[in-house]
């Protein structure tokens, strides 16, 4: 299903799969490094050698749980390797507080959807010193977390969940996803407990009053 195309260097591997799906392509790109790795709203994604940096193709009929799934598909993967990561939305895996993985998922419609390109950073085999000071303490590798894998190996983990994941029922993708969701967050200083994704991949949160509300978007926070 998935041709692999490995790259030395690329300035992002989401606008390099963009392209092609643009072309009418489908493919996984990786790259062992990038110069301009994205995170959302124009954020920077530190990309050092030794992570596993990678965008898939996907062509599905809708892109609403698209980063669940690719969230999920990371958090299966990690939890193979006997650790005990948690989902924070929209797009973050977290072991112990500190983020070890990020998804970018970008979409293009023409009427109908025409692809979803599928962002996924992991912080496999690189010391957390590699990143920047400010991001260290929030940050973890899987190298600081005490386990080695192949990156390729790593791939092809997470590109199994990605097939397995895509086959399931919307209802066991959000069931699996709360699960393994953190508790509780923090979303612009209020502290909310977390209930669930809605069908479209919006987050269902309770506030201390225990009013429900659904977050669209912005940067919820581990409390
Ligand atoms: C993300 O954005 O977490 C999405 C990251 C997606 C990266 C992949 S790598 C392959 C593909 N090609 C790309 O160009 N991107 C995708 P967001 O939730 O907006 O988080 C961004 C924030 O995470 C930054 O502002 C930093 O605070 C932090 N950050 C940057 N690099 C990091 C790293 N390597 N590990 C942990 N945190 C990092």
């Amino acid at each position: 299903m998935f041709e692999i195309l490995v790259k030395k260097s690329l300035p992002s591997t989401n606008t390099y799969a963009k392209k092609l799906a643009g072309d009418g392509k489908n493919a996984v790109v990786v790259a062992l490094t990038q110069t301009r790795g994205r995170g959302r709203n124009g954020k920077k994604w530190f990309s050092p050698k030794g992570g596993l940096w990678f965008s898939v193709i996907l062509r599905p009929k809708s892109p609403n749980l698209i980063q669940a799934i690719a969230s999920l598909a990371v958090l299966r993967s990690i939890k193979k390797l006997g650790l005990k990561p948690k989902i924070k939305w929209p797009n973050d895996v977290y072991i112990n507080g500190r983020k070890i993985s990020g998804v970018l998922s970008e979409s293009s419609f023409s009427g109908k959807l025409d692809y979803v390109v599928v962002g996924i950073g992991i912080n496999a085999n690189f010391a957390l010193k590699m990143l920047p000071k400010e991001l260290r303490k929030a940050s973890t590798t899987l190298a600081d977390e005490g386990v080695f894998i192949g990156t390729m190996e790593l791939l092809d983990l997470v590109l199994l969940e990605i097939k397995r994941l895509l086959k399931e029922k919307k209802s066991n993708v959000i069931r699996e996803w709360g699960k393994n969701s953190l508790n509780e967050v923090l979303l612009n200083g209020e502290r909310l407990s977390v209930c669930g994704l809605t069908k479209e991949g919006y987050l269902i949160v309770k506030d201390a009053e225990n009013k429900k509300k659904i977050v669209t978007e912005g940067d919820i926070v581990p409390t």
